[in-house]
C-alpha cells in the first residue's frame, strides 16, 4: 500500500509542487485548498500521470467548523496519513503597524496560525491511533527576522516557528516528527495575493535576481520527508543564492 501525504494549500504554488514531488515518489495524496477546479485538475493529473490516488478535500482552512468535517468523513485508507505537510497560508498587504488593516490581519492569523493549528491537531490524533507521523510546517524567512512592513505576516511565522519547537516536545514521545522548512523568496502566486491583483507589483518582487521556485522547495520538502526513521530536521532554511537575509538581495 502506498504511504499517504496530505498536504494543504495544493491549489498553488508551494503545495501544488509538494504534491506532484510526493506523487512521483509513488505517495497517495490528499490535495486541499478552496479551488476545487484546481483540485480536480490536479488530481486528473496525479492520477494518470503517476498512477496514484488522490484524494480532493475542497475547504477553507479558516472555519474550523469546515476543517472537522472534511477529517472527520476520512475513511479508513485515507485516515492513514503518514505526512501532514501544513502550507496553505498568505501575506495580505505591506503596511506600517499603524495603518494596518484588522481584516487583513484576521485573515493572516486566522489562516496561517489557527488553520494550521486545527490541521495538526486533528491530523496528529489520527498518527498517534497509527503509532506514526510527520508534520512539516511551511515557515518562512519572515519567520525568523521582521523586515518593514511585514509586522503581521512575519508574526504568523514567528508562530509557526514557535508552534513547530512546542508540537515537537509533545509528539516526539509518540513517534511523531515535527519539522519547519522556511523558505525566503519563492516565485508563487504568493504575491499576487499579497497585493490583492496587482500583478504589475508582484512581478517585481522577483526582478533582477533568480528566486526560489516552488520545486526548489518542494525538493527540500520531500529531503526532510524522506530521512530515515532515526532522524529528523528539525528546520530547514532556504533561500535564493542572491538573498542573504529578509531583505538583503544582490539585484541586477
Ligand atoms: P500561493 O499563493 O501560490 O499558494 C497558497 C496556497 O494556500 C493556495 O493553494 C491557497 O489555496 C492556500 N490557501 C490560502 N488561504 C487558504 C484558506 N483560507 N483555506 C485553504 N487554503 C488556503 O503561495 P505559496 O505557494 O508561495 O505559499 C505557500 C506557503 O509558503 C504559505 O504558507 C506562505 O506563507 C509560505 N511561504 C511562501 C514564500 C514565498 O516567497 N512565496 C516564502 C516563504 C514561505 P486556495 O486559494 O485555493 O484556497
Ligand atoms: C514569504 C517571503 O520575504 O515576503 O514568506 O516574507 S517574504
Amino acid at each position: 500500500m502506498n504511504k499517504i501525504a496530505l498536504i494543504t494549500g495544493a491549489t498553488s504554488g508551494i503545495g501544488k509542487a509538494c504534491a506532484v514531488k510526493f506523487a512521483q515518489n509513488s505517495f497517495d495524496v490528499i490535495i486541499t485548498g478552496r479551488r476545487n477546479d484546481r483540485l480536480k485538475t490536479l488530481k486528473e493529473e496525479l492520477g494518470s500521470k503517476y498512477k496514484v490516488q488522490v484524494l480532493t478535500l475542497c475547504f477553507d482552512i479558516r472555519n474550523k467548523e469546515e476543517v472537522v468535517k472534511a477529517i472527520e468523513a476520512l475513511n479508513d485508507k485515507w485516515k492513514q496519513i503518514d505526512i501532514l505537510v501544513n502550507n496553505a497560508g498568505l501575506a495580505l498587504d505591506l503596511k506600517p503597524i499603524q495603518k494596518g488593516d484588522f481584516n487583513d490581519w484576521d485573515t493572516m492569523i486566522d489562516t496561517n496560525i489557527k488553520g494550521l493549528l486545527y490541521m495538526s491537531k486533528l491530523v496528529s490524533n489520527l498518527m498517534i491511533e497509527n503509532g506514526s507521523g510527520h508534520i512539516i510546517n511551511i515557515g518562512s524567512i519572515a519567520g525568523k527576522e521582521a523586515y518593514p512592513n511585514g509586522n503581521v505576516y512575519s508574526a504568523t511565522k514567528h508562530a509557526i516557528e514557535g508552534l513547530t519547537k512546542g508540537m515537537r516536545l509533545d509528539l516526539f514521545r509518540l513517534g511523531i516528527k515535527v519539522s519547519q522548512i522556511a523558505p525566503g523568496a519563492v516565485e508563487t502566486e504568493f504575491s499576487v495575493v499579497r497585493f490583492k491583483g496587482e500583478k504589475d507589483i508582484a512581478d517585481k518582487v522577483y526582478k533582477g535576481y533568480t528566486p526560489l521556485t516552488a520545486e526548489d522547495v518542494a525538493g527540500s520538502i520531500w529531503f526532510v520527508a524522506s530521512q530515515p526513521d532515526h532522524v529528523n530536521i528539525n528546520d530547514l532554511l532556504i533561500m535564493p543564492m542572491a538573498q542573504a537575509n529578509a531583505t538583503t538581495f544582490n539585484k541586477n
